[in-house]
């Protein structure tokens, strides 16, 4: 059985969250499309990612591991405030676009503490888009590494 992860796409509305789904589930690209359509309420995509996993504390290699992944790319609509609601265990992956050319970006400072730390990359579908879904995958690296290691401290609590 494959290891399942949510993880959810918030940010303010036009900001390319339903564009940067599309690509991550490899749906048809519609990011020409003239007319804007904005998310009504959530939007779920399923799909997987491979991905190579660190080596556990039983064994010395790390190994290809298969995660499901379920994506939920919420409305940018401020009276659905998914974020409010995300629990520990679950992943956000903001989307903003800037009003400054790429070059010009500054590292954006979350006022947030907790996501203070969280990682920042800048891409664009139009310009190198495979950024994308190696960050994707860093992230999802990170969060597999992260849930198997607090399974693992789960399982030696119950034997000690
Ligand atoms: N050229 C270009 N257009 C984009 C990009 N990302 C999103 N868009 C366009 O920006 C508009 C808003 O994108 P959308 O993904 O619907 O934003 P959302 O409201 O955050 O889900 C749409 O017309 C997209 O086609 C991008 O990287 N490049
Ligand atoms: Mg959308």
């Amino acid at each position: 059985m494959s290891t399942k992860l949510t993880l959810f796409m918030v940010g303010p509305a036009k900001s390319g969250k339903s564009a940067i789904c599309n690509y991550l589930a490899e749906l048809s690209d519609n990011s020409s499309a003239s007319e804007y359509h904005p998310t009504q309420g959530v939007r779920i995509l399923e799909f997987e990612r491979s991905i190579l996993a660190d080596a556990g504390r039983a064994n010395g290699k790390p190994k290809a591991v298969t995660v499901a992944v379920e994506l939920w790319d919420c409305s940018g609509d401020p009276r659905h405030n998914f974020f409010s609601s995300l629990k520990e265990t679950q992943i956000a992956i903001f989307a903003h676009k800037p009003a400054c050319p790429p070059q010009m970006i500054p590292k954006l400072r979350l006022a947030n503490k907790s996501l203070a730390r969280a990682a920042q990359a800048y891409t664009s579908l139009d310009f190198e888009p495979e950024t994308i879904r190696t960050e994707f995958d860093n992230l999802i690296h990170n969060a597999y590494t992260a849930y198997t290691e607090s399974r693992e401290r789960e399982e030696q609590s119950i034997v000690a």
